[in-house]
């Protein structure tokens, strides 16, 4: 039954078919020509505009003058618009408000955020900016499919230039309790802006219930349950907001595995064969909580340093967003953490743990995905983590490997038969690595076939389908 129930949910869905065209507009874009961004966004949103005579609009990537015009470039189906950011406005808009003020905030870590006079008005700019060329070559049935936390205040700029069809916004990241998002000198201003778009998809129930809850109080306004979510009435407008947890496309994931190892990944395969294999692979970013996991590994060898000779741990963390203090400094913490592993449970051929802060190519991740017994996935806070899933994906149904996962990533909240930890309990998730080690082959393949269950069900094509969905309804 449970088979049958799989292979009905691995069925491929066909999106609802707009009128209009799709325009996304986010931060990034990932033009095939330039190869595959690490971000999780770019591949899901490739997928979207496939088919749907999609437009996606974002930073070019160079700095130029600000008043810049959208350069047009088509790639296959998907034509991209691409805008030119002064630089110094970019670098108050991006470095500044959205991962200086946003970021943390939202990730519930007000003691990181660093505010300086000018990053909320360059980060308007940049939203103006965007609203000028989006609404010059909008027409009246396209959908706008806004993205992230980069764009919270797009809508409103459209609607102020005659922009009045459907306009959505996915939020990638958690969105914080109340009274952290209160601490926000823009709390009013955001919210206000918020209610001009017609709906707003987050990761998790948790995070809807939390932003309905956010801008009833904020502006006074009134909530009711609607269409597997909420609405909300403020400011004289209507928002739908809902949870449309994203996924991984596990094809994509079988086809990466389906292609030859990398040298340098087959030749670690190979050497560690026979010793207990952790994964853990994102973004050195202080949200993933990459040191706690370090102290769990050492603390699981310190329990027994016989384990040093039979275990590795190999931590991919490509550095992101130098620009930004803290992020120097959990760097800082990771290479100093690792330092002390190795220095201490290392040996001179051989060591219990690598550490890569460099990009590794997605079908070498995959395959280390698929190769490692253990993954690590701890984040502090995440909006959903698509690690957790990819790992999943990956595994041999007959032999799955064992997914540990934070309580606080958006991943958790489906997720339930992974080993769920507590980030800040560094005992436990060591107690987690030897649950792993030592877990059966029957209760490692239930637990997967259940994870797996969730992996199909929010599969991409299924995500963009509820989103669609959702725009056609508003
Ligand atoms: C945001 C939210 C949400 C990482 N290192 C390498 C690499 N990656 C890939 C992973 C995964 C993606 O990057 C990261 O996605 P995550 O979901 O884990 O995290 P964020 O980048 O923080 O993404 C997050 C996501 O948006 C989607 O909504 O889930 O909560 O924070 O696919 O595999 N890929 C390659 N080399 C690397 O070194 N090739």
């Amino acid at each position: 039954l449970d088979q049958a129930r799989m292979d009905k949910a691995a069925q491929p869905v066909a999106p609802p078919v707009l009128e209009g065209r799709l325009i996304a507009v986010s931060n990034r874009v990932s033009r095939p020509a330039k190869g595959a961004s690490p971000g999780g966004l770019a591949q899901a949103l490739s997928e979207a505009l496939r088919g749907a005579q999609g437009m996606w609009i974002g930073w070019s990537g160079d700095h130029g003058e600000s008043g810049a015009e959208l350069e047009l470039e088509k790639h296959g189906d998907i034509t991209f618009g691409l805008l030119d950011i002064e630089a110094t406005t970019f670098h108050r808009y991006y470095e500044g408000y959205a991962n200086s003020v946003l970021w943390p905030l939202f990730h519930s870590r007000a003691e990181l955020v660093e505010r300086t006079t000018g990053d909320f008005a360059a980060y308007t700019e940049v939203n103006a900016a965007f609203a000028d060329q989006v609404a010059a070559i909008a027409q009246p049935n396209d959908i706008i499919w806004v993205h992230d936390y980069h764009f919270l205040i797009l809508a409103e700029a459209l609607r102020e230039r005659g922009v009045d069809g459907t306009i959505g916004l996915f939020l990638h990241i958690p969105f914080p309790p109340l009274e952290i998002f209160r601490r926000l000198p823009e709390a009013r201003t955001i919210v206000r802006a918020l209610a001009a778009y017609d709906t707003i998809g987050v990761q998790t129930r948790r995070d809807a219930a939390r932003l309905a809850e956010c801008m009833a109080a904020i502006g006074e306004g009134a909530i009711r349950t609607a269409r597997g979510g909420f609405r909300v009435d403020t400011f004289g407008e209507t928002v739908h907001i809902a949870a449309k947890p994203i996924g991984t496309q596990p094809e994509e994931i079988r086809a990466s595995l389906a292609k030859p190892r990398p040298p340098e990944v087959d030749a670690y395969l190979r050497m560690t064969a026979d010793r207990l294999t952790l994964i853990g692979v994102d973004r050195l970013d202080y949200s993933k909580g990459i040191p706690n996991r370090l102290r769990a590994f050492e603390r699981y060898l310190r329990a027994d340093p016989s384990r040093a000779a039979t275990t590795i741990f190999t931590q991919i963390a490509p550095l992101t967003r130098e620009g930004v203090a803290a992020y120097g400094a959990v760097r800082q913490e990771v290479e100093r953490l690792a330092g002390r592993i190795i220095g201490q449970f290392g040996g001179f051929a051989a060591s219990p743990l690598s550490l890569l802060t460099r990009p590794v190519d997605r079908v070498g991740v995959a395959h280390l995905l698929a190769g490692s017994d253990v993954a690590m996935v701890t984040p502090l806070a995440d909006g959903m983590n698509l690690v957790a899933k990819e790992y999943v994906a990956a595994q041999d149904p007959n032999d799955p490997g064992v997914l540990i996962l934070s309580r606080y990533a958006g991943a958790a909240e489906d997720m339930t038969d992974a080993l769920i930890v507590d980030p800040a309990d560094i005992e436990g998730m060591a107690r987690a690595i030897e649950a792993a080690r030592l877990m059966p082959k029957g209760e490692r393949r239930e637990r997967y076939r259940s994870l797996m269950g969730v992996v199909e069900r929010t599969r991409i094509d299924r995500w963009i389908d509820a989103c669609m969905k959702d725009f056609v309804a508003a």
